[in-house]
């Protein structure tokens, strides 16, 4: 018995001394393992008469189960200093600062787009696409552009290449080809509002080479111009949030309107700051007339059963008003600083009654 209690003193100070989890492992292989002297031990219990086994192998159960224990809470010690150590070594320093917030800004077009989208949705204006590239009958012909119109001459209009079958077809030189799509494949009523690129070859302080427009065309038995203007007053006084502005309509050309019309809105400018919807001043915003009758016949319409009107306006130009973005040409430098400025928040919504929040 004396020779357990030196082996179990041994045994417990070869664990308490083993310096590391792998030392502690070899030290339990050469105690417990498969040739392990405890092990060994157990064997040599067969060879004992009964009495001495009995006591003996409860004895030696003893020291097993003392050096199982001490072997395990060593094993924890070092499971748990090592842990111990990994959260140290792996703290997360929340007093860091953020990094920087690198979210993206809508283009004022896009914003202008969605606002205008939204303003015509709620007039059951439908939306209608159509190609950048257009050929000679809807973006020309169609809107009853005589031969030998300016507009159709090389210095306002991008031709491409001239096509096997000897036509020629242009960029876009405004949206009104969508609408003659529209009222081709449409039976009236129709009432649609279309927007996007339009080109023409012109690039100064106030013309670029592709800018943004949004027309809109309504066509249905006995539309009149008084239409015209109700459906103007209603989309002016909830784009630019006034009410009651005033509205003047002049007279004026173009080839597929009949009459035509530009219409101005009441502002005033008081130490160069434009105020739309008061004042005395007047503000160039839009054209507009009643549909040629050319017009609606080109697109197999009879004018005698069916009219409309159409207005268009640059996208640019009310963005600019509303968001007082003073040179055209920086809505396509792609300055980040400029986006960053004029810019609106992803989740900015259109609303009739809201502001922005950004
Ligand atoms: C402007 C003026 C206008 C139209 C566009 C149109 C379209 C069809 C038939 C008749 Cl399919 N008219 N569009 C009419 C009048 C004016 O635009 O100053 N745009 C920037």
């Amino acid at each position: 018995m004396d020779k357990l209690d030196e082996l179990r003193a041994e045994l417990l100070a070869a664990v308490s001394d083993a310096p590391d989890a792998d030392a502690l492992e070899k030290v339990r292989v050469a105690v417990m393992g498969k040739k392990g002297r405890i092990t060994d031990m157990m064997k040599g219990l067969g060879q004992m008469d009964p009495d001495e086994r009995r006591t003996f192998g409860a004895a030696l159960n003893a020291l097993k189960d003392d050096v199982a224990t001490a072997l395990d809470g060593r094993k924890a010690a070092f499971e748990t200093a090592a842990l111990n150590a990994r959260l140290e070594s792996e703290r997360v320093d929340v007093s860091l600062t953020a990094r920087p917030d690198s979210d993206g800004t809508l283009h004022p077009i896009s914003q202008t787009i969605d606002e205008v989208i939204a303003i015509f949705g709620q007039m059951g204006f439908e939306l209608a696409e159509g190609p950048d590239i257009e050929d000679d009958f809807h973006n020309f012909t169609a809107l009853n552009f005589p031969p030998g119109h300016p507009a159709r001459e090389m210095h306002d209009t991008f031709f491409l290449p001239e096509r096997e079958d000897g036509s020629r077809h242009v960029l876009r030189t405004h949206t009104s080809p969508v609408q003659i799509r529209t009222m081709q494949s449409r039976k009236p009523p129709i009432r649609v509002i279309c927007l996007g690129r339009t080109y023409r070859c012109d690039s100064d302080m106030t013309h670029t080479p592709m800018f943004h427009q949004i027309e809109g065309l309504v066509i249905d038995t006995n539309i009149n111009m008084g239409h015209l203007k109700g459906c103007l007053k209603e989309f002016v006084e909830a784009y630019f949030e006034v009410s009651d502005v005033p509205m003047q309509f002049r007279p004026s050309f173009f080839p597929f309107t009949e009459p035509s019309a530009e219409v101005d809105i009441g502002c005033s400018r008081k130490n160069g700051e434009l105020k739309i919807g008061e004042g005395d001043g007047w503000l160039e915003i839009l054209g507009c007339g009643m549909v040629h009758p050319n017009v609606l016949k080109a697109c197999g319409y009879d004018p005698n059963e069916v009219q409309g009107f159409a207005f268009g306006m640059g996208l640019e130009r009310i963005a600019m008003l509303k968001y007082g973005i003073p040179d055209l040409r920086t809505f396509f430098d792609s300055d980040l600083r400029w986006l960053r400025h004029y810019g609106f928040g992803c989740l900015d919504v259109p609303t009739l009654t809201g502001g922005l929040t950004r």
